[in-house]
């Protein structure tokens, strides 16, 4: 009798495991589809909401980036997305570019915002504008094959779980291949990053970055504070960031060698990053008053020794 009762419960097992299996199975097999075409369609987003997945939006601004969009949509993992359970939407971000960097993004079915002001705020500003509600984490990265595209999964985790609210890719503390960033840009950078942890106590490594990813909610609070056209963007960012009290934090990442010709004007960016830094360290968001600023106490405190570095943001 006892025998006959362990042998149903171990039937009784095993079809439900292979059920769940079987269930799991379909249910991958339904997804692949759409994410195997990558087009942003009705249909995947209902299949979304049906599998319960999130949505992540990858922005790539780009001005004339034939050589570099191709290799960084192709390096978006779309499907180890979608088995992690998030479904990816690409959106490229284009100010006037005269090569074939729209027609490259078209003709892989991807979504292109075309936005008059040139510069790369202003791209980014379009950007957060076409940000979807379901979005649940928005991602940026460049589209001149610098920064990897394939570290996504990794890079989005301390989101996902909850330790912060805001990542910036750090390629000073990652790996930086071949001469992928000058001597003296990585000086320049470790000097404005250095500025930027002693005045505003962000737990970044190199604010110089394009490597970004949110949760939506913050793009939502951060994107009417916004106002630089070009590349001083990055700066104001990480800076209004911290001002509005999110938690952010670094994750080490890949930057390679940039296809095409960089759009950067050293000592001109250089200066606008500088100024950013120094102007909004009295910047608060209207309305709302920050009791604990004090000048002595920013410079005695390091980000790495204090345990709360959020400000207390107080109506
Ligand atoms: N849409 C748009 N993108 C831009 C503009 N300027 C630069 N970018 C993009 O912003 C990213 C970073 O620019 P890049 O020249 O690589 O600067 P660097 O990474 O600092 O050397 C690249 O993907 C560029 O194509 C612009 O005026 N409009
Ligand atoms: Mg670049």
């Amino acid at each position: 009798m006892s025998y006959l009762c362990k042998d149903t419960l171990k039937t009784i097992k095993k079809n439900t495991v292979e059920t769940r299996i079987d269930k799991e199975l379909d249910l991958l097999n339904q997804l692949s589809y759409p994410f195997i075409d990558r087009r942003v369609s009705d249909r995947r987003v209902s299949d979304r909401r049906k599998a319960n997945l999130k949505k992540i939006t990858i922005l790539i601004p780009c001005y004339n980036e034939e050589k570099g969009i191709g290799k960084v949509i192709d390096d978006v993992p779309c499907e180890k997305l979608a088995h992690l359970g998030y479904q990816t939407e690409i959106i490229v971000i284009n100010n006037n570019s005269t090569d074939n960097t729209i027609k490259i993004a078209y003709e892989k079915g991807y979504k292109v915002v075309s936005e008059k002001k040139q510069g790369k705020g202003n791209a980014i500003r379009a950007g957060f504008k076409s940000v979807s509600n379901d979005t649940d984490y928005v991602v940026m990265l460049d589209g001149d094959n610098t920064y990897k595209a394939k570290e996504i999964p990794r890079f989005i985790e301390p989101l996902e779980n909850d330790f912060c609210d805001i990542i910036v890719g750090s390629r000073l503390e990652g790996k930086l291949n071949g001469d992928s960033l000058s001597f003296s840009h990585r000086v320049a950078n470790w000097f404005f990053t250095f500025l930027t942890r002693r005045l505003y106590l962000v737990n970044t490594t190199d604010i110089c970055t394009g490597y970004f990813a949110w949760k939506k909610e913050v793009i939502d609070e951060l994107a009417p504070h916004i106002k630089s056209d070009g590349f001083g963007i990055e700066a104001e960012m990480i800076t209004k960031m911290a001002r509005l009290g999110f938690k952010i934090f670094s994750v080490p990442i890949t930057y390679d060698k940039r296809e095409g010709n960089s759009k950067l004007s050293p000592y001109l960016d250089g200066l606008k990053i500088i100024w950013i830094l120094l102007k909004n360290i009295t910047w608060r968001p209207k309305g709302k008053v920050n009791k604990t600023f004090n000048l002595s106490w920013r410079f005695k405190n390091y980000p790495d020794t204090i345990k709360k570095h959020n400000l207390d943001l107080e109506t």
